[in-house]
């Protein structure tokens, strides 16, 4: 079993680092993140408080040897719980994700999503009839006694700093989701050359759209990716049995239980769909 953080002072200074590191990011313009043509860049879908899939992108990344390599990781909150007595101790996984920013600054990358987001407007989300802010601040206040608003504050200061997207020289667009198809035309992609403001990220607005987005069809895909510009996609947020699904141009990646898959791309190559999905890799294949 793997330690907790558990001094309330090193968690909270680990996310306000990984705060300031990704409001400061050269990388970055607007909400938005770019990577050049060189180097692997490894792609992950939903992590969902998963520890042991984590650890084993940690060693896959192997970052102290392999500084050519980034990786971007989103939604690292809210563990799907089993029984009733079962506590999401995700602010766990937050934390040590936090702390890999802070040691691999060029390297690790976080992106917004619909959970961290909810966390952050204090919006509720039901998940088998529990409420997931609830079972999140249960589990912090267990990790951190007193220290609990303390700490539930460094994670929303962690959250507001989030980047929306990241957009590689080859082509290929990241993101937690699409918008739905209906919104997909009018969708304001100057989005992406700002900071999100708080209507930006409400209900209605277009970033609050492209991380609650889903079921577009490859044609509805293709479209976007002609807005935008991109050749493909890569995002999460709808939930994969298998660790992965491909929509036409876009590639669904799930990485939050033992069937997870996490994609490594070559930045300097030219992929089509059917090379991006056939790069997909199982977690379970790492050691
Ligand atoms: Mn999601």
């Amino acid at each position: 079993m793997t330690d907790a953080v558990v001094d309330a002072k090193a968690a909270c200074a680990a996310l306000h680092e990984a705060a300031s590191l990704m409001r400061e990011d050269p990388n970055r313009s607007g909400s938005l993140i770019r990577f050049g043509s060189a180097g692997q860049l490894v792609l992950t879908g939903d992590m969902h408080g998963n520890l042991k899939n984590f650890e084993k992108l940690q060693r896959f990344c192997d970052l102290e040897r392999s500084p050519g390599r980034s990786v971007i990781l989103h939604e690292l909150v809210h563990e799907e719980l089993h029984g009733h007595d079962d506590i999401d101790y995700s602010i766990d996984l937050l934390v040590r994700a936090a702390q890999w920013k802070v040691a691999f600054p060029d390297n690790v990358f976080f992106l917004q999503s619909n959970h961290e987001l909810a966390q952050l407007r204090g919006q509720e989300i039901t998940k088998g009839g529990r409420s997931v802010l609830d079972d999140f601040a249960r589990g912090v206040e267990l990790r951190f006694g007193r220290q609990r608003d303390e700490v539930l504050a460094a994670v929303n200061d962690y959250i507001a700093a989030l980047p929306l997207a990241a957009r590689t020289a080859n082509g290929i667009f990241v993101c937690h989701s699409l918008p739905d198809p209906l919104l997909l035309d009018g969708f304001d992609i100057t989005l992406f050359d700002r900071i999100p403001s708080e209507a930006d990220l409400s209900p209605g607005g277009p970033g609050y759209a492209l991380v609650w987005g889903r079921f577009q069809t490859p044609d509805e895909v293709a479209f976007f990716a002609e807005r935008l510009g991109v050749k493909l996609f890569v995002v999460g947020h709808t939930p994969q049995e298998f660790g992965y699904a491909r929509v036409g141009q876009m590639l669904i990646l799930g990485s939050d239980h033992n069937h997870g898959a996490f994609l490594p791309v070559d930045l300097s190559k030219d992929y089509t769909p059917e090379m991006l999905e056939a790069a997909v890799r199982k977690f379970v294949s790492v050691a």
